[in-house]
């Protein structure tokens, strides 16, 4: 083995090493009490394009939540983790217009990670930002024609639920999460998370829901052992 073979293999076994030693954390988030109805979107069924895309009357969705309380729709993150970022690098996440609502309607990605903006509607929407003025964040508002080409929408900083809005439709929103580092997962119909490669250590879970606000939990994850931590939230 010459020197530049075993420096290779080196590098090779450290990169393993790495892999191995991270670990998974999974749970699943559960709502405790009974949500409130969600409210009929009315101004959608009545609008003359907009409503022929619903057979029936769409309605918010708050609380997307499972028989057995399995809630939907948490952003689940890793705290104390910063400036780790691979946004630039991630594949883009995806924001739909599909029945003149955001499809999906809660979304994280990571900072300087593209968000690709795709218009399905035979209507002109416009993507209207509304980061929170202290964030950094910039505001933009792009109008995207049926079937036009995708808009691509980044951030740079940090930001909890920014809100995206269309101006032609009032009734259209989305919130976006957006984290410097890609330790963060969104809770599936069966409230369950996973949280993919997280280093060793001693960490505080955080779960934040739009409506049911924050819970949080300490968790450490062992070298190369999955942690599992569960979380509960409450109607607000
Ligand atoms: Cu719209």
């Amino acid at each position: 083995m010459n020197k530049t073979t075993v420096l290779l293999t080196l590098s090779a076994l450290a990169v393993a090493g790495q892999l191995a030693a991270a670990g998974d954390i999974t749970g699943t988030i559960t709502l405790k009490g009974t949500p409130p109805k969600e409210k009929d979107i009315t101004p959608l069924k009545d609008d003359p394009t907009c409503g022929k895309l619903h057979s029936e009357l769409p309605t918010t969705h708050f609380y997307v939540v499972g028989s057995g309380g399995e809630l939907a729709d948490v952003v689940v993150s890793v705290e104390g983790i910063s400036g780790k970022s691979t946004g630039a690098s991630a594949p883009p996440a995806a924001l739909d217009q599909r029945g003149c609502e955001y499809v999906p309607q809660i979304l994280a990605v990571q900072t300087d990670q593209k968000i690709q903006i795709k218009n399905s509607d035979p209507v002109l929407h416009n993507i209207h930002d509304l980061p929170n003025p202290d964030s950094g964040n910039k505001e933009q508002n792009m109008a995207q024609m049926p079937n036009g080409p995708e808009l691509s929408f980044a951030f740079a900083k940090p930001e909890a639920f920014l809100k995206f809005k269309c101006d032609v439709h009032p009734w259209m929103f989305a919130w976006v999460s957006v984290f410097d580092h890609p330790y963060f997962a969104i809770s599936a119909k069966d409230g369950t998370f996973k949280i993919a490669n997280v280093p060793p250590g001693k960490y505080t879970i955080k779960a934040a829901h739009r409506k049911a606000g924050v819970v949080t939990q300490e968790v450490e994850v062992k070298e190369g052992a999955p942690a599992k931590v569960d979380l509960a939230l409450e109607v607000k």
